[in-house]
Formats: structure tokens, C-alpha cells, sequence
């Protein structure tokens, strides 16, 4: 009996099977890597621990100390009234939309906050108080004083002339701050949407008053005893999302391309294998380019590369993961070593020499796997740090951010020399091109004399295209790594739709070779092929990172303002996806895609189930309000066509359906027409 609990004891902890982990093979190698060096990672512990059943369905209160209260849904429906409630009398609804609507405002924060940081430091910059950043791109600036209320030109005696570009950017600096705290007026960005969408949002009073505000009155409406109401709560939900989407993500997105300049065009690799095995490997994680930005001017002066060289190195790589890595790659062509799954990865080849993290999506369990390693864990920011002591902490500051990031090079390359024998980088690694934004792809369209929108519109109207699909957000350990992503995006070309990536869903698209023109002629129906081959584009472009979705939005406005489509962004033969969600940032830019006016579908599965009358509130009645509403599908096919359905149903209500099924004919139809 003794022996028999002994051995019970040592029995060995269920591990992922790495075949079973990702459609990646370099994730699959490295999976199984980390298991035969008995590290553990996200993949092992998603097999030993199983969600909550009750947060799966939304249902659990925990905003007071009566609770936490719990309403499951039983399993065969109610027979009557669904009589359930907490202690305090809160129903499955509310509980439910409380639930919901802080995960809008947690990821809204997120956004937004990373959005308030870009505009401090862009103050700053105005007001000359750094010389470590710049203005690299003046045209944006330019192209976004307006919207800020900021004039670019001044009359003097009669005679229009430019403003100097010091002067519009402080005023645009200090009117982009206070977007986060005004005390009157409504978010400026709004103004940026279509006339017909801005009118639905004022309607139903949910234009945002300024970004700080509507996250804060979520927490107050979730608090005990406050908002009873899910549709009252969701309406704040909207709030907050649309703060976050057209005002601290667009605002963030902007600033940034106007310090760092807008993407445009070019190519790089993507996946663990571009990590070098004779190079010290620099690996940056996070979100924020205003530390990535400084990491990657110190780590190619000709200086560093002279210290890389003196340990043994042959150069320095940098790599990125999460959306840190988009932010390298659209800029600069930095290549991604992976997505969110992938992060622990990276450090198991061993040759990592440092990652150097920010905020969000940063797996605590980073800090285990480096003490595995040589590896040095640097955190850089001051809400975001670690408690395990192997982890360094280099506190970054816009004041002396090329000083901040020299250090943290250095102490990467240093430790070049503490690499174990033990490295084992995967082979594997794509092509791709990056950096489409909203700017790039107008001139990608029409050339510097005719960019413009007309030519993706005609395609649309002519049915070569058959609608446009924004996929976006995280990987999920409860998902195999990349499938959905993959799947979904090769199902939507093959039927002709092109489409906008960003986040880990644009990595994955490129880690898997789907962003090269070449890729149209494999994988895409026969009009989205001709386009891609005549206009040079591939049939997925990645837009950045996930603040970019906001370039989403922009570049589906464009498509609008072009004309032949409709006056507002439901009206497009367009809808968004998060195949693999897993993060509040998602729910964040799914509610404010919704309202919008995209239909919205997101994988894996919804915390909603447990008060079907709250899901049904935004599956269908949204959709009477905004245009757009969501919805939830886990098998990546009929995900993919219930995205077709919906692009369907928009080209029929626009009369352009016949178009399509013309260019669509074979040669079969068009003999039965007399035509050949
Ligand atoms: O910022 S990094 S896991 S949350 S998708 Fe998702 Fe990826 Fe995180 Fe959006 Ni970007």
C-alpha cells in the first residue's frame, strides 16, 4: 500500500504532445525541446488545467464580498422563468454584461494608456525636453493637425502661409493629451468616421466624452449596486470600446507614425528560425515602439556591433514577439521570432541572450523558463515587473531613452559569453512583406499620380474581390497555436476576400507564408489572384500591430469615402474575426468593430453562455443599433464562411452580386451564355 502511494507519487506530469501543440513545426520542435529539458511551458499547463466552467459561461460575480456569486446555466434550459440570481438579487444579465463590460474597459486601458504614453513622450518631443526622439514623419503630422482642431497654415496680411512644423506640433502635442482627461467636448477622432456612423452614435449617446472618463465610469457601473441593467451597461461598454478604437488606439497609432515614421512596404522574415546561432540574440517583447524604437537604433550603431564582435559575436539579431515584433517589422523590417504561444519558445533555444520586455501579454512564467538559460529577463517598465529575482529591472524614461536602451544592449551582448552548449535554434522561418498602412495602400493602388481607394472599390464592385476581412487579436493555449488563424485567412482568399491583419494573427499569417504576392497564386480564388498579380500586393496585408486596428478602421473609411459602397462602414461587404482571443483587449476591439458596424466573429468560445438572453442582445439586437454585431464560432471553416455569408448579404443589399457571380462564371457558363 505504501509502495503503491509512492509510486502514485512520482508519477510524471501529463505533458502536451507537441504534435498536438501547433500547426508550427519550429513551435512543435521547440514544445518538445522544453519537455525533454523537463522545462515546463503554457502548452503543459493548459493539459494539466482546466478552465473554470463557470467564467466559461460569464456567470460568476465576485464585485462584492457576499460573493463570489455563481449562476450556471443548467445544463437542459429552464422550464419556466430563469429565476437565478446573486445574493443581492443580480440576474444572469447583469452579472453577465458587468462581467463583460469590464473586460472592455481592461482592454481599452490597455490600449489607451500605451496610447498616453506615446502622446507624453510626443509632448515632450514638442515641447524639446528630449533629443532621443524625433518628428521623422512631418506629413502625418500634417495630414492629422486638422482633426486636432490645429491649423497648418496662417494669414498674414492676406497671404496664406505654412505654420512652422514646431509650432503645429506642440498644439497637436497638447490637444492630443488632453484627449485622455478634457472636461467638455467628445473624443476628436469620432469626427473621422463616416458621417452616417457618427449620427448612430450620437443617437444612442454613446460618442465617447474623453477616453480616461468612460473606463472609469465602467468601473463605477460595475460596482455594487450600481448599473442593473445589461442594456444600460453595454451602452458604456460601447462607450468606453469606441473611446478606445477611434481615440487611444488611433491617437497611439498616429503619434507613433509620426515620431517613427508611417509604415510602407518590405520585407523580412518571420518565426523562430531567424534567431542566429552565431549572433547575440536580442529578443523584444511587449507593445510599446517607444522602447523598441531606441532598442533598435542602439543595437545597429557601428559602436555595439564593434562589442558584439569582441565577445565572439558575428553581429547582433533582433527579433520581436507579440506586438512589439509588429512594431519592429513595420518600421524597420525587424523580423518577428513568434506570437504570443511562442514567447517562452524563444528562450528555450538557448540562445537567447536577452529579452527585454514592457507591458502586456508578458507570461510571468517567462521569468522560470530564463533561470533554465543563460538568459537575461529585463523588464523596462514601471507598472510592469516581476517578482522572481533572476529578473532585471532597467527602468525606461523617455528623458534619457538612448542611454536606457545603450545599457540594456550591452549587457545583452555581454552576456553572449554565458551561453550554455545547449542551443538548438528551429530551422524554420518564411518570407514575408509587411508594412501596408492606410497611407501605403492608397499609394500601392493608384501609384503617386492616382493613389487612391477608386481601384480596390472597382474591384469590389466588379466582384474580382469579394469583400475585405480585418483578422486580428492573440493566440489561445486552448487552441492549437496558429490553426484557426491559418485556416480561416487560407478559407477566406481561396473565396476571394482580402484580407487586413494585425497582432499575433498578422504574425501567424506571415509565419506561414500567406504575406507574399506569390502566395495569391497558391492560395487565393481567381479574382483576389488577378489583383494581388497586377497591383504586386499579397492577399493578407499586415497592418501593424493591435493599436493598428485603428489603421483598419481608417482604411475601411477610405473605402467608403472612395464611393459605390455605401455611405457607412456597415454597409461594406466587410467583416472582422479574432480566431484565437484570449486577451480583454480583444473584447475591447471586437465591441468597438461591432459598433462600427462590422460583424465581428471570434473563435474558441464567448463568456456569455450563461445568460443567453444578454448574448443574444449582442449576436442580433446590436446590430439594429450599430450595423454590426457579434458573434462566436470555434470551427475555423464555418467561421470563415459565416464571414462570406455576411460579405453575401452586403453585396446583395448594394446590387453588386450579379457582378460576381459574372466574374465568377466558368468556361462551362460562359458557353451555355454563347460567349466562347
Ligand atoms: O496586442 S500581442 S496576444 S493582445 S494580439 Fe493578443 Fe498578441 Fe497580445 Fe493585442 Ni497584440
Amino acid at each position: 500500500m505504501t509502495e503503491l502511494k509512492a509510486k502514485t507519487a512520482v508519477k510524471a506530469p501529463k505533458r502536451a504532445d507537441p504534435a498536438e501543440s501547433s500547426i508550427d513545426v519550429a513551435t512543435r520542435e521547440m514544445v518538445a525541446r522544453a519537455q525533454r529539458l523537463e522545462v515546463e511551458t503554457v502548452f503543459d499547463r493548459a493539459v494539466t488545467m482546466k478552465p473554470c466552467a463557470i467564467g466559461m459561461q460569464g456567470i460568476c460575480c465576485k464585485n462584492c464580498a457576499m460573493g463570489p456569486c455563481r449562476l450556471p446555466f443548467p445544463k437542459g434550459g429552464f422550464d419556466g422563468e430563469d429565476t437565478r440570481k446573486g445574493l443581492c438579487g443580480a440576474t444572469a444579465n447583469t452579472i453577465c454584461a458587468r462581467n463583460f463590460t469590464r473586460m472592455i474597459a481592461a482592454g481599452a486601458a490597455a490600449h489607451s494608456d500605451h496610447g498616453r504614453g506615446v502622446a507624453e513622450t510626443f509632448l515632450s518631443v514638442a515641447r524639446k525636453e528630449t533629443d532621443d526622439y524625433t518628428i521623422k514623419d512631418p506629413d502625418k503630422l500634417l495630414a492629422i493637425a486638422p482633426y486636432f482642431g490645429v491649423e497648418t497654415t496662417v494669414d498674414v496680411d492676406g497671404e496664406v502661409q505654412d505654420r512652422t512644423l514646431d509650432e503645429i506640433a506642440l498644439e497637436v502635442a497638447e490637444s492630443a493629451f488632453s484627449e485622455w482627461g478634457k472636461a467638455e467636448g467628445s473624443v476628436k477622432y469620432i469626427k473621422r468616421a463616416p458621417k452616417e456612423l457618427q449620427e448612430k452614435w450620437e443617437k444612442w449617446g454613446v460618442v465617447p466624452r474623453n477616453i480616461d472618463r468612460e473606463i472609469v465610469e465602467i468601473m463605477h457601473r460595475t460596482h455594487m449596486g450600481v448599473d442593473q441593467d445589461y442594456k444600460n451597461l453595454m451602452k458604456q461598454g460601447v462607450r468606453a470600446s469606441l473611446a478606445d478604437g477611434w481615440g487611444g488606439s488611433m491617437i497611439a497609432t498616429d503619434l507613433q507614425d509620426v515620431m517613427f515614421g508611417a509604415p510602407s512596404p518590405l520585407q523580412a522574415e518571420a518565426n523562430l528560425g531567424v534567431m542566429k546561432e552565431d549572433h547575440v540574440n536580442i529578443v523584444v517583447h511587449g507593445h510599446e515602439p517607444l522602447l523598441s524604437e531606441m532598442i533598435v537604433a542602439a543595437a545597429q550603431s557601428q559602436e555595439m556591433l564593434a562589442k558584439a564582435k569582441e565577445v565572439g559575436a558575428k553581429g547582433i539579431q533582433l527579433s520581436g514577439i507579440c506586438c512589439t515584433a509588429n512594431e519592429m517589422l513595420q518600421r524597420h523590417g525587424i523580423p518577428p521570432a513568434g506570437n504570443f504561444l511562442q514567447q517562452e519558445l524563444a528562450i528555450i533555444t538557448g540562445a537567447c541572450d536577452s529579452m527585454i520586455v514592457d507591458v502586456q501579454c508578458i507570461f510571468q512564467n517567462l521569468a522560470n523558463v530564463a533561470k533554465c538559460f543563460h538568459t537575461k529577463l529585463i523588464t523596462t517598465h514601471p507598472i510592469a515587473r516581476m517578482e522572481q529575482e533572476n529578473v532585471l529591472h532597467i527602468e525606461f524614461d523617455e528623458h534619457h531613452a538612448m542611454e536606457d536602451a545603450v545599457k540594456i544592449v550591452e549587457m545583452s551582448i555581454e552576456n553572449f559569453r554565458n551561453r550554455g552548449a545547449e542551443v538548438m535554434i528551429p530551422r524554420h522561418k518564411s518570407s514575408q512583406i509587411a508594412g501596408f498602412g492606410v497611407e501605403s495602400i492608397k499609394y500601392h493602388l493608384g501609384g503617386a499620380f492616382r493613389g487612391d481607394y477608386y481601384t480596390l472599390n472597382d474591384n469590389i464592385i466588379n466582384g474580382r474581390i469579394r469583400g475585405l476581412a480585418g483578422i486580428v487579436g492573440c493566440n489561445n493555449a486552448r487552441s492549437k497555436h496558429n490553426e484557426e488563424h491559418i485556416e480561416i485567412i487560407k478559407e477566406l482568399i481561396k473565396n476571394d476576400v482580402l484580407v487586413l491583419a494585425t497582432g499575433c494573427s498578422a504574425i501567424a499569417a506571415g509565419t506561414h507564408g500567406l504575406m507574399t504576392p506569390e502566395a495569391a497564386a497558391v492560395h487565393c480564388g481567381p479574382g483576389l489572384a488577378e489583383v494581388c498579380e497586377t497591383v504586386g500586393i499579397p492577399p493578407v496585408l499586415h497592418l501593424g500591430s493591435c493599436v493598428d486596428n485603428s489603421r483598419i478602421l481608417l482604411a475601411a473609411t477610405e473605402v467608403v469615402k472612395a464611393g459605390g459602397l455605401g455611405n457607412d462602414l456597415a454597409d461594406l461587404p466587410a467583416a472582422g474575426s479574432a480566431p484565437e482571443w484570449m486577451s480583454e483587449k480583444a473584447i475591447s476591439i471586437g465591441q468597438y468593430f461591432v459598433a462600427s458596424g462590422v460583424y465581428t466573429v471570434f473563435g474558441y468560445h464567448m463568456p456569455l453562455d450563461g445568460a443567453p438572453v444578454f448574448r443574444d442582445y449582442l449576436y442580433k439586437e446590436m446590430e439594429k443599433m450599430y450595423g454590426g454585431m457579434w458573434d462566436c464560432e470555434p470551427d475555423p471553416i464555418k467561421h470563415a464562411h459565416k464571414m462570406i455569408a455576411h460579405i453575401d448579404k452586403k453585396r446583395k443589399e448594394l446590387g453588386i452580386d450579379k457582378a460576381r457571380e459574372r466574374v465568377l462564371m466558368d468556361m462551362a457558363d460562359r458557353q451555355a451564355l454563347g460567349m466562347e
